[in-house]
């Protein structure tokens, strides 16, 4: 090989963008789209290590789920096991957010801005949001253990990045899944620095959307 000054500090680069990143981490690339129809957004999809997660992938952050024009915005979210979410209402209404689900029970009783605590979520597994004032208000929070997971975009993919390499069970869930998703893993090996392309096919139950009424000006609650 002739070493020019080009190939030099492409070199230095790669050298350099290897050790500023996760050292030579693996990436997930996951599309996933409903049984007989098109690909699927709001799925989410998530990978364990087969060896168990190490004490430095426990992390748990912050995350914030909205209130927009009487809606949960996002109205899928993923976070990691110990996470704390803040509720703002950017109404001008008040809203009355609760959950029923044994993951995370809690409500927030008819507030308006931001609540002063956020709602740590301790427990993996999923959360039903509802708001006490408007029925169709509705979301889900997929809690979950491990620190790698992504959430499909319209077209069906995720893209989970910095996997150390080694061996993984990916999952799916999404909130209308009819499948258990301990059902849905797919054991992967991830090598460094390499991608790897997984697919997942769902089979969404009907679900059953209280009506919203017409948004009105006068509209007050
Ligand atoms: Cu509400």
């Amino acid at each position: 090989m002739i070493l020019n000054k080009t190939t030099l500090s492409l070199a230095t680069g790669v050298l350099l963008s290897c050790a500023l990143s996760t050292a030579h981490a693996a990436t997930v690339i996951a599309s996933v789209s409903e049984k007989g129809k098109a690909q699927l957004g709001n799925a989410v999809v998530y990978a364990f290590p087969v060896a168990g997660l190490t004490e430095s992938e426990k992390n748990g952050g912050k995350q914030i789920i909205d209130q927009i024009d009487k809606e949960f915005v996002p109205h899928v979210s993923a976070i990691q096991t110990g996470t704390s979410v803040d509720f703002p209402n950017h109404d001008k209404i008040r809203h009355h957010v609760y959950s029923f689900s044994p993951a995370k029970s809690f409500e927030i009783p008819l507030y308006k801005g931001t609540p002063a605590s956020p709602i740590k979520f301790e427990q993996p597994g999923v959360v039903k949001l509802g708001c006490n004032i408007h029925d169709w208000m509705a979301a889900n929070v997929f809690i979950t253990d491990t620190p790698y997971f992504g959430i499909s975009d319209a077209s069906g993919n995720v893209v989970l990045r910095d996997l150390p390499a080694g061996s993984y069970k990916i999952y799916v869930w999404h909130p209308q899944q009819t499948a258990d998703t301990n059902s849905t893993a797919q054991q992967v090996v991830l090598k460094d620095v390499e991608s790897q392309a997984v697919s997942f096919m769902v089979e969404k139950k009907k679900q059953w959307v209280p009506f919203r009424a017409p948004t009105s000006a006068a509209s007050s609650y």
